[in-house]
């Protein structure tokens, strides 16, 4: 429904209209301001957020669009400690998610949201996860309390009258709750009711704690639905291969958070694979449902990209480094001087002085980062020069593999190929990273993060692991399964892969391996490369005994590595299924 006032409703959905009447009675705000999307809607806001010193305005000659945004140094990454799965049992939950019953976290919040929007605006977001027509998509309405979680929204997930067109009469959406309070983290909460499609967050103005429709609906509710409905909700990049002949092959693939799935998904092959070309579906997360072909298709829920900033240039990412040079909300990063943005690992000259952060000044000498270790840029993905067409298709992408990636100094080799889906299964369920920035504590600590999703998993994981055994049945055509680990280090604590663009060189194996091109070599851990099939033309300073090297399986890392194993089998003891327990007896008698 189109209008110029935007304090009247733009929707006559009875259900959304009596929710938001029930959180505006509780929350008290002063006004309630109805979004539909428009770009006359988003310079409005983005005035104000100015007005208000929540947004700068950058220098607009170099980065047309882009706005600068810092928050309370408190509040810069998710919160696990804080983050709850409410569901009636705690049993539902599991051991790896933290639990409180559904009427005492609801009493807990309502409490804290009483009255918390009082002298401030409530924004009623709209918003659509999937492309307009698509069976995968879901609606979902965010109401906030913070400018800022508007303006990101608009970014990341496509708003407005859209989702409204697409709910129609129903009452079949996600409800979500935030309010920043007064961001202090003694209030941070972020909690999930999946039985009732609901979130609430208060105390966080940081991006995965308050976009709603990301973490808490894409992947923590959507995994729950995606259990009940028969689809899987993933933590998982998608990228499309296309060939010099045109021929297309399709990759979802798993990493923990700030492990580079943003820097795969908008891969530049080398020049060696010339007519070859990457294109981007989406770089965090992928809804994945068997099609009435038998194959899996997945769409990217999303819209925009929320990446991680340090790091980010033309080598490790020079498609980023387009996609972010316009529209793009940066976010604890610094500032210079001339209203350009810095960050560790940009490219060029590195400022004599600028703000950090934080706002206070800083020179090359300062012993502190400039930017944040997890500062963040949120683009839209419409800036991406390597975005594939098929981005907006409801029908989604067919997946020939699937890809499990840690980050692992030692033990697990670049690559190689699982023997089957259950086989897979076992890899993704075992998985280990070195822990990142993007959650608060235990930055290097290396965990178990099943199949990249131990965040973010909103039911039972070891439920999650027969849902995804289950899946084997109505997959008729099942994608191959395939470890990478592009951080392995020599005994000098040097990366032993190059990593970013050469990447393209165990994705080429991957997918000849797909359309069974390629042999490889069997071994304990799974099917490898043999020499002769992995490209390593065209590489300076990477011998072939490099590459046997990094692709190393070392028995006595193995030992110890199933050991370390154990920290998710007995978490969770009964719940893990028994073809995962047989998976690791076969392991270690190939060892
Ligand atoms: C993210 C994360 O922001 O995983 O995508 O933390
Ligand atoms: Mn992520």
């Amino acid at each position: 429904m189109h209008k110029t006032d935007p304090f009247t409703p733009n929707t006559k959905n009875q259900a959304v209209l009596s929710w938001v009447q029930e959180q505006a009675k509780l929350c008290q705000p002063d006004k309630i301001y109805w979004c539909n999307g428009s770009d006359a809607e988003k310079e409005a806001l983005t005035a104000q957020a100015v007005k208000e010193g929540i947004l700068i305005k950058l220098n607009q000659d170099k980065l047309p669009g882009c706005y600068y945004h810092r928050s309370n140094p408190n509040d810069v990454a998710r919160v696990e400690q804080c983050t709850f799965i409410c569901t009636p049992s705690k049993a539902e939950a599991g051991p790896t998610n933290n639990w409180m019953a559904p009427a005492d976290m609801y009493k807990k919040m309502n409490a804290l949201l009483a009255g918390s929007m009082k002298g401030r605006t409530m924004y009623v977001v709209p918003y659509l996860m999937g492309p307009k027509g698509s069976p995968l998509t879901k609606v979902g309405v965010e109401i906030t309390d913070s400018i800022y979680v508007v303006l990101s929204m608009r970014v990341m997930a496509r708003i407005g009258d859209v989702a409204y067109e697409h709910l129609g009469e129903s009452d079949d959406f996600t409800r979500g709750t935030h309010s920043m309070l007064d961001v202090n983290p003694d209030r941070r909460f972020i909690c999930h009711f999946p039985q009732d499609n609901n979130i609430i967050s208060v105390g966080s103005n940081y991006g995965g704690n308050v976009l709603l429709g990301k973490k808490c609906l894409a992947l923590r509710l959507g995994s729950y639905l995606g259990r009940n409905q028969g689809w899987m909700a993933e933590h998982m990049l998608i990228l499309g291969v296309e060939s010099p002949t045109g021929e297309k092959t399709y990759v979802a693939a798993a990493f923990p958070s700030a492990c580079g799935k943003t820097n795969f998904a908008m891969l530049i092959p080398p020049a060696h694979y010339k007519g070859w070309k990457i294109w981007t579906l989406g770089d965090d997360i992928a809804w994945m449902r068997p099609g009435p072909d038998g194959r899996l298709y997945a769409i990217n829920p999303e819209a925009g990209y929320f990446g991680v900033v340090p790091g980010t240039n033309s080598k490790s990412n020079p498609n980023a480094v387009t996609t972010i040079q316009r529209d793009t909300i940066y976010t604890n990063v610094a500032l210079t001087p001339d209203g350009d943005v810095w960050w560790e690992g940009k490219d060029g000259e590195v400022p004599k002085e600028c703000l950090d952060w934080k706002g206070n000044k800083w020179t090359p000498e300062s012993k502190e980062k400039a930017a944040h270790p997890n500062s963040r840029f949120a683009a839209p993905m419409a800036n991406n020069p390597a975005l594939a067409p098929e981005a907006n298709d409801p029908n989604g992408v067919p997946i020939s593999a699937i890809i499990f990636g840690g980050r692992r100094a030692t033990t697990l080799p670049l690559v190689y190929q699982t023997f089957n889906w259950i086989h897979g299964v076992y890899v993704g369920a075992t998985m280990g990273s070195e822990m990142t920035a993007a959650a608060v504590g235990g930055a290097g600590q290396v965990r178990r993060d099943p199949m990249a999703m131990l965040p973010f998993c909103g039911y039972d994981m070891g439920e999650y692991f027969h849902h995804w055994l289950n899946m084997r049945r109505d997959i008729k055509v099942l994608p191959k399964i395939f470890s990478v680990n592009w951080f392995r280090k020599d005994k000098n604590g040097n990366f032993m892969w190059p990593g970013f663009g050469e990447n393209m060189r165990v994705l080429s194996w991957i997918v000849d391996r797909c359309r069974g091109r390629k042999g490889a070599l069997e071994t304990p851990l799974g099917w490898v490369p043999k020499a002769e099939d992995f490209d390593l033309e065209g590489m300076k300073d990477f011998s072939a005994a490099q590459f046997n090297e990094v692709q190393e399986i070392n028995s006595e890392e193995w030992k110890q590595e199933i050991q370390l194993q154990s920290e998710i089998f007995l978490k969770l003891n009964d719940k893990m299924p028994k073809e995962l327990i047989f998976q690791r007896e076969l392991l270690v008698s190939r060892l």
